[in-house]
Formats: structure tokens, sequence, C-alpha cells
């Protein structure tokens, strides 16, 4: 089974830890395929920065619509694009924040979300919203830490994170943690056992339930929203996309 896992952002640090999770949680016949957009920002900290991030999301899943993959993983907890990547594969295609909600309504009541900077709170609220788990979800905490502050081994990245999970664990009156960024895909172990209650992140949620998908041969459905988009021209630099 091959699955593609796209960073949506363009900081190859992040990618490589990104692709070093999948693997390590990966199945034996599983191969995990990772790759960045060629263009876009170095982080997505906001709605723009979402808005251009998806066409490069939407870049990565054509090429691996040419290599014949078997199923995708959108590793940016804005899942920025998933709906109009989900309409050009037959495959599954899984956000991390989707991915992330899914397991923590499954082992707890009621979770929190833990992510980067405040003004991005927002965007995992109409996630939250949009998958229908506001009624799951007790809050959406920011720790206000710059996405490229988790690559940077100097930082206090961790103990910010971990303090924010800390009040989450006293306050919010819940039964896990999802973390709210890609780029947090290496802390879980260590939170887990520093908190001493689950801590979930999306991008070893996301490969889990990719290879469920595949192995009970479901995919995206084609009858709907989500069929193929009606062949058109398209000008300019997409001119190539169109027919
Ligand atoms: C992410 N940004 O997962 C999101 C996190 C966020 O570049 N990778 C990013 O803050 O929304």
């Amino acid at each position: 089974m091959q699955i593609h896992v796209i960073n949506p952002n363009t900081t190859a640090s992040m990618t490589d830890k990104i692709g070093a999770c999948a693997n390590r949680v990966a199945a034996e016949h599983t191969q995990i395929h990772v790759s960045q957009p060629d263009s876009g920002p170095v982080s997505i900290e906001s709605h723009f920065d979402e808005a251009v991030s998806a066409v490069g999301v939407l870049e990565e899943i054509r090429r691996g619509e040419a290599l014949g993959m078997d199923a995708y993983v959108i590793a940016c907890f804005g899942d920025p694009g998933l709906l109009a990547a989900r309409e050009l594969t037959r495959a599954p295609v899984i956000g991390i924040a989707e991915a992330g909600f899914h397991l923590a309504a499954l082992i707890s009541t009621r979770f929190s979300v833990v992510t980067t900077l405040a003004r991005t709170a927002i965007i995992a609220e109409h996630l939250l919203d949009q998958y229908g788990f506001r009624h799951n979800c007790r809050r959406v905490r920011a720790t206000d830490l710059p996405v490229l502050e988790l690559e940077n081994p100097a930082g206090n990245a961790y103990q910010a994170l971990l303090e924010e999970c800390q009040r989450a664990r006293e306050e919010d009156g819940i039964g896990a943690i999802v973390l709210g960024c890609g780029g947090m895909a290496d802390l879980t172990e260590r939170l887990t056992h520093d908190l001493q209650m689950p801590v979930i992140e999306g991008v070893s949620a996301a490969v889990k339930l990719a290879e469920s998908l595949v192995s009970l041969g479901l995919g995206t459905s084609k009858h709907g929203d989500l069929a193929f988009p009606r062949p058109k021209p398209f000008s300019g630099r997409f001119a190539d996309w169109g027919v």
C-alpha cells in the first residue's frame, strides 16, 4: 500500500519530521511517500497561508495520481484543500485535524486541542463545526508559538506546549488532548509520559485511518459533491490543469 503524506508548508525539516513520524507508525507493507509543494509559505499560520498552501496540496495530489498512490494524508492542522483534493482522486484523503478529532472522540468523551498561534485557533474551531466535533471539544488552546519555533532545537517550544497541555488537563475536564500542528508530530510520546493522559497527533492518526480505509477497499466517493471536477479550460498559470 502506498500512502502519500503531504506537508503543505515548504519547510524541509518539518517535512522530514512528518515523514519520520508516518514511517514509525506505518504497517509492514505500507510504503510512505512524503513531499511538500515546490511553492508556498514556509509555515501556515493564517487564512491567507491556508489558501495559498491549498494549491500546493492539489499539485501534490496530481503528482500522486500520476504515480498511482493508494491514499493521501494532508499533514497540516488546517486540513488545507481537503475537499478539493478528494475531488481529484478515488483514493482516501485524510486531513490530520479530522483524523485527530475522530480518534480523540473514540477514546474520550471530551478533548481539548492545543495549537500554535492564537490566530489559528479559529481555523481549528471552524473545522470542529464542519466535521461535527464541536460538542466533543472543550477548548482550542493556543501556545502562541510560531509554527517554525517547533523547528528550533534551542527554543522552549516543548516547555510552552507542556504547560498549556497541563492547564488543559487541570481546567477543561477532558480525557484527551489533540496536538494542533503537524510540526508537533515528534512530541507525542514525551507529552503522553509527562502528562499521564492520552495525547493524539494527527499524522499518525491519519496514516492509520488511511491504511484502514484502503484495507477495507473504501475510497473517496465519486457520487455527489466529491465527483471528479467537470472538465473545462483553465487559463494562465493553471492552463495545464484544465482541458
Ligand atoms: C500545521 N501550520 O500543522 C499548521 C499548524 C497551525 O504550517 N503546519 C503549519 O498553526 O495551524
